[in-house]
């Protein structure tokens, strides 16, 4: 039955809640407004993509056993603006699932909704007051929501009124994965207290480390006048219980605690609110001297607490939820306590006393190390650092201060061990932070599902249990980070802080990298949920049911990690980028010989820091006994972490026999094997996804199989030329179908070296400078027959060089160098395929390719590959 919204009335006889039932009517006509936004928008990738909020249609047998016992009417029994938008959710929910136009009325007397189908929302206390027999027991605690089914109601039960709006959701969620509704009952809490996204967003509208496009908070210095992506952002977090988002750069820009800025800071907190997101600030510590006009910003210094307690009031006058502040501090070039001999807890607490009257926090990150380290000191270790610092402090913050820690001890590495820091303080509240920007997991150009990693930390037993010693499993880190402490109590505070970086681009740009942000807020949720379960769920939201999606989607995103740590860092020695650049392409070297610490420490004997108690930087002392003991010997150390805590002989016998040396080439050419069988993998779903998002994420997938061989290459020559063994398979350095464009025939391109050397063919490329246009060309002189030819050129940032390929004079393709790659040079950032498949060549034929330059890009090529059609690259 199809509600019309024209047909919408309040009862006559109930007149005191008119007002509030036309209200609901605006509100749903708001709802519908946005629905067809919804609808309209989801087959495409347009501003209103809706990502895992597409509500496909559903069966509404499989959901309700039968079409007649769908709910039409919704009924709100509050009058909050969270039940408001659980409401509005609801509306466009069955909008698009049911094909329904539910009424939605503010106030249900039982006589009023005899015998008819109903949603009613509510807290816990609205509940029992209308029903007190349908009040969920034991009590719901803050955000939790209960959902069951009673006769001819469907009950959506909050602990409190964000509870009610997790609830509303979680009742799509059961609806669009076509769960059966008669028998619900589900009762859910947050694992944890803090669940929060950190956006890097700068005022100009950049954002460090985003792959999205710009900010949509900020451009040009200002707040945007148009909010509407915000709010959207919003709604999608609060669909996945993320109550709380950091709006700005953790290298901040102290300007935006000016008061004009605040003002338009408030903007974005109005449209949160509705969602129940709190909105926080990144701050620079040293406000108070550059926009303060204090000659210091000693956090032991009274009129510095001054200042903060003031600013800190006047922000929670203009955002009176405002969450509380995340700081960066003594960190890579940011200022901090240390400047004035102070300790960490100093400063947190400092701010944290400004908070408290207010009920805010401060996330004191504990990603505080020197990145001036002497390389030369065999002793010296990055990865000490957070312990180092923040271990001796245990004890010493404000309950109202959480240190935030980085899963892992060095920052986002395709694999690291969890942060020996999780153990390290016992007496202090502790937030774990993942990163869903793919920083150093391929920059959402290549698929990377994080969740298989990011329980490999959480699930890291850390802990043993006071109360039951060597009885039960050791805490986990995410038992840690939920505020339990070693007697198996509740701090009052914990949590989840992911950094987001999502931008105009729909969100985080490849559509395939969205179960990244999905899943971070169902692991902070419940982190006891398996990769494969929220995968799944995100598929079937986003593609809606269809079975051979589902398998297809699902596979694709759960081998993803493994198939990118395969041809990028082995064995926990890293992501192997190029660390002083965009963190993109491959470059080992860059991690070798300077102060930043990720070193590889690879020698001609062997390669892996010796991070050993016995031998090495100690850092495997920080860890509590059995893990420290695991780690400390070579014969219980998990493989997969062996080259980040060990240096190891590149003979050295894997538990598999197979030498450390042959396993980096094997996995490397494994790797880029099974990154090109996405592609006929993704490929066999044209026509079941939407057209937009299936052309997307092929082209992100073939430009990742390229770029894995880029990788494969780099990495797999690099650890030739540093070990002396050749690969026994001899695929290393030997490209028998590969000619280097060194060695056609050049008319206007000239060599030129390319650093470093292992991302080009012996280290050369060509360009075309000072002209139009350029060519390389070669006489083919091999059999006649079907070819796949492979163009490996350089695409910069700026510029969109134009290629022409021809054979036999005639145009076999022509394709723009337009990818936006981060950077200007010619290295492993920049290094891009592009294949032409099933050319049919003749002996004698010339093969020529024509590069025109476009400004500061010279049309640069590494070389041509061509194979006989289907054979392997
Ligand atoms: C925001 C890494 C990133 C930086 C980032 C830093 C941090 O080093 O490369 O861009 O700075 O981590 O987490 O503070």
């Amino acid at each position: 039955m199809q509600q019309n919204p024209a047909s919408f009335s309040a009862d006559p006889g109930r007149k005191p809640l008119r007002a509030r039932f036309l209200l609901a009517g605006i509100l749903l006509g708001s709802a519908l407004l946005c629905a067809q936004a919804v609808s309209s928008a989801s087959p495409t990738l347009g501003p209103g993509y809706p990502a895992w909020l597409a509500y496909h249609p559903v069966s509404l047998e499989a959901v309700f056993a039968s079409a007649g016992n769908v709910p039409d009417t919704i009924v709100m029994l509050g009058n909050d603006a969270l039940e408001d938008s659980a409401a509005r959710e609801l509306a466009l929910g069955w909008r698009g699932m049911l094909d329904r136009v539910p009424r939605v009325a503010v106030s249900a007397p039982s006589n009023e909704i005899a015998g008819e189908s109903i949603v009613v929302l509510g807290t816990q206390a609205e509940v029992r007051a209308w029903r007190p027999a349908l009040a969920g027991e034991p009590a719901l605690g803050a955000d939790a929501y209960r959902l069951h089914r009673a006769g001819n109601v469907v009950l959506v039960e909050g602990g409190d009124a964000r509870g009610v709006l997790y609830g509303a959701f979680a009742l799509l969620r059961e609806i669009a994965q076509q769960h059966s509704l008669p028998a619900l009952n589900l009762r859910s809490q947050p694992w944890a207290a803090v669940r929060w996204t950190n956006e890097w967003d700068n005022p100009n509208g950049t954002i460090e480390r985003g792959y999205a496009g710009p900010s949509i908070f900020f451009a040009d210095g200002q707040v945007r006048a148009d909010l509407s992506r915000a709010a959207a952002y919003a709604r999608l977090l609060a669909s996945i219980g993320i109550d709380g988002c950091t709006i700005n750069n953790v290298n901040a820009d102290a300007h935006l605690l000016l008061p004009e800025n605040l003002k338009q800071i408030a903007r974005i907190a109005d449209v949160f609110r509705p969602y129940g997101v709190r909105l926080s600030l990144s701050i620079d510590s040293a406000s108070p001297m550059v926009i303060g006009g204090l000659d210091t910003f000693d956090p032991g210094n009274p009129r510095v607490a001054d200042w903060w307690r003031d600013k800190v009031d006047e922000i929670y006058r203009q955002i009176p939820d405002f969450g509380g502040f995340v700081v960066k501090a003594d960190s890579e070039g940011q200022p901090g306590p240390s400047r004035y001999g102070r300790s960490p807890a100093v400063a947190a607490n400092m701010l944290a006393q400004a908070l408290a009257p207010h009920g805010g926090i401060v996330l004191y990150r504990a990603f505080v190390y020197n990145h001036h380290l002497d390389w030369r000191d065999p002793k010296a270790d990055r990865a000490r650092a957070a312990y180092d610092i923040f271990h001796p402090l245990d004890g010493d913050f404000a309950p109202n201060v959480i240190v935030q820690i980085k899963y892992g001890p060095i920052d986002f590495q395709v694999r690291e061990p969890a942060s020996p820091l999780f153990a390290g303080l016992p007496h202090t509240n502790e937030a774990i932070e993942l990163q869903i920007t793919q920083e150093y997991t391929g920059q959402q150009r290549h698929l990377v599902y994080l969740a298989p990693l990011w329980k490999t930390i959480l699930d890291t037993g850390m802990r043993a249990s006071i109360t039951k010693p060597g009885t039960a499993p050791p805490l986990t880190v995410s038992d840690l980070v939920s505020g339990r402490d070693l007697q198996n109590q509740h701090h009052s505070l914990g949590g989840f802080v992911g950094v987001a970086g999502v931008g105009t681009d729909r969100w985080l740009g490849s559509p395939l990298a969205l179960a990244n942000l999905y899943a971070f807020g169902r692991l902070a949720w419940n982190p006891s949920l398996s990769p494969a379960a929220v995968s799944d769920e995100w598929t079937r939201l986003t593609f809606g049911n269809d079975a051979q999606v589902r398998a297809m989607v699902n596979k694709l995103e759960l081998n993803s990690w493994h198939i990118y740590e395969s041809y990028t860092g082995p064995l926990g020695l890293g992501t192997l980028t190029d660390i002083l650049g965009p963190h993109f392409g491959p470059n080992p070297q860059s991690a070798e010989g300077n102060g930043w610490g990720q070193w590889l420490r690879a020698d001609h004997q062997g390669v892996g820091m010796d991070r050993t108690v016995a031998t090495g930087t100690g850092y495997i002392g920080q860890y509590p006994a059995p893990l420290a003991r695991q780690y400390e010997s070579l014969q219980t150390c998990p493989e997969n972490l062996l080259l980040f805590l060990h240096h190891v002989p590149y003979t050295y016998r894997l538990h598999s026999g197979q030498t450390l040396i042959q396993y980096i080439y094997d996995t490397h050419y494994w790797g880029a094997q099974a990154a090109a069988a996405q592609i006929p993998a993704w490929q066999s779903l044209q026509g079941k996804v939407p057209d937009a998002i299936y052309a997307e994420v092929l082209k992100r997938l073939e430009f990742q199989a390229g770029h894995a061989i880029v990788w494969r290459d780099a990495i797999t020559k690099w650890f030739a030329k540093m070990s002396g063994i050749p690969d026994d398979q001899h695929r290393v350095g030997n490209y028998p179908h590969r000619i280097p464009a060194t060695d056609m025939t050049l008319d206007g391109y000239t060599p030129v070296d390319v650093t470093p050397w292992e991302t080009a063919s012996n280290g050369k490329a060509v360009e075309c400078t000072g002209r139009a246009e350029c060519s390389l060309s070669l006489t083919w002189n091999k059999p006649d027959g079907w070819y796949d030819i492979a163009v490996q050129f350089f695409d910069f940032r700026n510029g969109v060089s134009q290629f022409t390929l021809q054979v036999a004079g005639r145009a076999a393709d022509a394709w723009s160098a337009d990818a936006n790659l981060p950077d200007n040079r010619m290295n492993g950032n920049t290094s891009t395929r592009h294949t032409i498949d099933n050319v049919a060549l003749h002996r004698g034929d010339t093969v020529r390719l024509i590069g025109r330059p476009d400004g500061t890009e010279p049309a640069p090529v590494d070389y041509l590959e061509i194979t006989p059609s289907g054979q392997q690259k």
